[in-house]
């Protein structure tokens, strides 16, 4: 047999769902021909003298599926530094976003800003996430909030998955915020009558995601936006009782959304939706932290029901200006209780899974795309723990 590329001597963590747990292989050998894995598993079990271009001894480091970051804002202009140190002097989210601050801010200078400057300072913060092992990452709109703008910003992260090693899922999330004078009516019939067909008519948009809460939008007028989406054939995702229980997990599964994303305030009569439904809990510690949220998510609740958890780092510039994947990861496991082991399911097999992906990417296994991450740690549990340190050794994007 010939292959590309085989490393030797590593620790796998496949994920790989007939294996218990991350699917821990010690002593193993991954090999990669023409961008997809074709073996992962015990050296023992690697053909007889195999051919290779390229053979590579890892000395016990662990691998494990490119980290998925499954929920970002990571497209928009200006920054709220400003916000954050009136929140930091006592104001709260919810009051700073009804005076006109919060999203609508970042709404007028994202409107304001190039494209150029859009996308170079998107790259930017990609390539901090990318520097973490992270090789595919979820884009959302909703920082334009009227058709031209939601439009650019989806074209915006499109080119960046064309400019970047990195693979680039897009999400309309039109129904973000009210845009400023705007009658609410009007705004949901050109999220539903022109910027759904358009987003779907010119392949913009993987999915469709809305913000389903006091501040935003109510679980009438999302799902009014969900039925569009599925009559053009979008999957759908929900910001769903991050700050209080609107029944947004229950409209969630009503729609058999990929994901429903925060959390904190779900009941266990929604948690039971996302287990029927199938859909994918996305929990953000990032947003959690900054906001100083009490309220944890329901993980005991979502284990015992078997919905699966990721992780992302949400990252946007009110809630949650995170760029670093590990470090949600360490806010998951310590904030919300899950263990290294959901910890590291949740930003790699769970995080595929999050993104309709689960068939391509988030595991290493056979078929699959070769998205690697090259640890220089031997224990899955060192990836969790450290807070700032960064063991990325290699990274690989189709094998590359
Ligand atoms: N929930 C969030 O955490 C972000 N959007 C949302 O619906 C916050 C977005 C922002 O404050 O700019
Ligand atoms: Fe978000």
């Amino acid at each position: 047999m010939r292959f590309d590329r085989i490393w030797r001597h590593a620790t796998l963590a496949t994920l790989a769902p007939q294996r218990a747990g991350i699917g821990l292989i010690e002593n193993a050998a991954l090999a990669v021909s023409q961008g997809r894995i074709v073996f992962a598993g015990p050296m023992s079990e690697l053909p007889a003298a195999p051919r290779a271009t390229e053979q590579i001894d890892l000395g016990g480091r662990l691998v494990t599926p490119g980290l998925i970051d499954c929920h970002t804002h990571i497209v928009f202009g200006g920054e709220r530094s400003a916000e954050f140190e009136l929140r930091l002097a006592g104001a709260d989210y919810a009051s700073i976003a009804r005076a006109g601050g919060g999203i609508l801010s970042t709404v007028r200078a994202t409107r304001a800003a190039s494209d150029e400057t859009l996308l170079s300072s998107a790259a930017e913060r990609l390539e901090a996430l990318m520097n973490e092992g992270v090789t595919t990452v979820e884009i959302k709109s909703g920082y334009g909030l009227d058709v031209p703008t939601e439009l650019r910003m989806l074209r915006i992260a499109r080119s960046l998955g064309r400019q970047l090693p990195l693979g680039v899922v897009t999400t309309l999330l039109a129904a973000h915020a009210l845009p400023p004078d705007t009658d609410r009516a009007a705004y949901l019939s050109e999220i539903t009558g022109e910027l759904i067909p358009r987003a779907a008519a010119e392949r913009l948009a993987d999915a469709v995601d809305g913000f389903c809460e006091h501040i935003a939008f109510t679980t009438a007028e999302i799902r009014a936006v969900f039925q569009v989406a599925r009559e053009h054939g979008l999957p759908v995702k929900l910001h769903a009782d991050q700050l209080s229980d609107g029944g947004g997990a229950s409209l969630a599964a009503e729609f058999e959304a990929l994901s429903a994303d925060h959390l904190e305030w779900t009941s266990e009569a929604g948690v039971a939706a996302l287990a029927r439904a199938g859909t994918v809990a996305v929990l953000l510690p990032g947003a959690f932290h900054f906001l100083r949220e009490r309220q944890v998510p329901p993980v005991a609740a979502l284990r015992r029901a078997g919905v699966p958890v990721a992780l992302a780092t949400d990252c946007n510039p009110g809630t949650a200006p995170l760029l670093s994947i590990l470090t949600a990861m360490n806010i998951g496991a310590v904030q919300f209780g899950l263990s290294v082991q959901e910890t590291v399911a949740a930003v790699t097999r769970e995080a595929a899974r999050a993104l309709g992906r689960l068939s391509e990417i988030g595991t290493l296994e056979v078929g699959k795309r070769a998205d690697l991450a090259i640890w220089n740690v031997e224990r899955p549990a060192e990836l969790v723990y450290w807070l700032g340190r960064n063991p990325l050794h290699a990274r690989l994007w189709g094998g590359a």
